[in-house]
């Protein structure tokens, strides 16, 4: 049923990946590794979209399936991983960029990992990550962003906390698309992050879960 899984998810099968998402976990695959599997599906759509196999609306389309499928996995992980609170992670794609399949996974694997994530969404002003700092009081914020422009947006909400006097409050972790060690000097984040789970390493290292 497992590779079955992976399979139709990298086929796109939207209906025989949500039904067989359900079957493993009636059955007592651990929500964990539901979301391992998929994980595994979106590298070979990933591959596939390298290749010249699958196209933007298909890449749309495992977004959608992949938003399915983590609505059946919470709840079953609201016993354990979520239980445990590790610390607080503000997270949104930045302002002019509007991609959100990477931040919605990174977003989702911090939760799976005990974080607990408030997530401002996508094309986010400075302003109200800003305001969602001073409200929810994270110690980690994750600026999102796949567009060259979202280079900028990053940098100028990194000004922003800092004008607010909130910089020295959080560490700002950044990622998603063509982001580097370079932009993450150039907009003056603490960390770059390659993937979901370099995020989930970062927050834990800063926050101290490990
Ligand atoms: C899907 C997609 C879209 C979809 C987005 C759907 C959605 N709901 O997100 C749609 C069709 C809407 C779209 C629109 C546009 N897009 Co587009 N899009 C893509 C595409 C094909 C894939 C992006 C994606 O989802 N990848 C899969 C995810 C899983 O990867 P990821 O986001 O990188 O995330 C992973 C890591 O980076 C990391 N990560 C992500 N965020 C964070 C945050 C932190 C803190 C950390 C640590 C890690 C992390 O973890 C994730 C999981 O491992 C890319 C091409 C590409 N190969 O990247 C172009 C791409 C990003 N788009 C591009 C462009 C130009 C556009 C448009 C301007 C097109 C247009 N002319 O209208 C618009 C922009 C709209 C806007 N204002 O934002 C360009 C950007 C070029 C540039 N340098 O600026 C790209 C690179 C395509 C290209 N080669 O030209 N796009």
């Amino acid at each position: 049923m497992k590779n079955e899984f992976v399979e139709a998810l990298a086929n796109l099968q939207e209906n025989e990946a949500i039904t067989i998402a359900q079957k493993m976990l009636e059955s007592g695959t651990m929500a964990e590794e539901v979301l391992e599997l998929a994980q595994q599906g979106v590298d070979i759509i990933g591959k596939r979209y390298e290749n010249g196999e699958y196209f933007l609306p298909d890449l749309i389309m495992a977004g959608e399936i992949l938003k399915e499928i983590a609505s059946l996995v919470k709840p079953r992980l609201s016993k354990g991983a979520t239980a445990r609170r590790l610390g607080k992670v503000l997270i949104g794609t930045v302002e002019g960029d509007v991609h959100d399949i990477g931040k919605n996974i990174v977003s989702f694997m911090l939760e799976v990992n005990g974080f607990e994530v408030l997530d401002l969404g996508v094309d986010v002003p400075p302003a109200k990550f800003v305001e969602a700092i001073k409200e929810f009081q994270p110690q980690v914020v994750a600026l999102s962003g796949l567009l060259t422009v979202a280079f900028d947006a990053m940098k100028d909400t990194v000004n922003a906390i800092k004008e607010a006097g909130l910089r020295d409050k959080v560490k700002i972790m950044i990622g998603g698309g063509q982001c580097n060690e370079n932009v993450r000097q150039y907009a003056g984040a603490d960390a770059y992050g390659k993937d979901a789970v370099e995020a989930v390493a970062l927050a834990k290292k800063w926050i101290g879960g490990e």
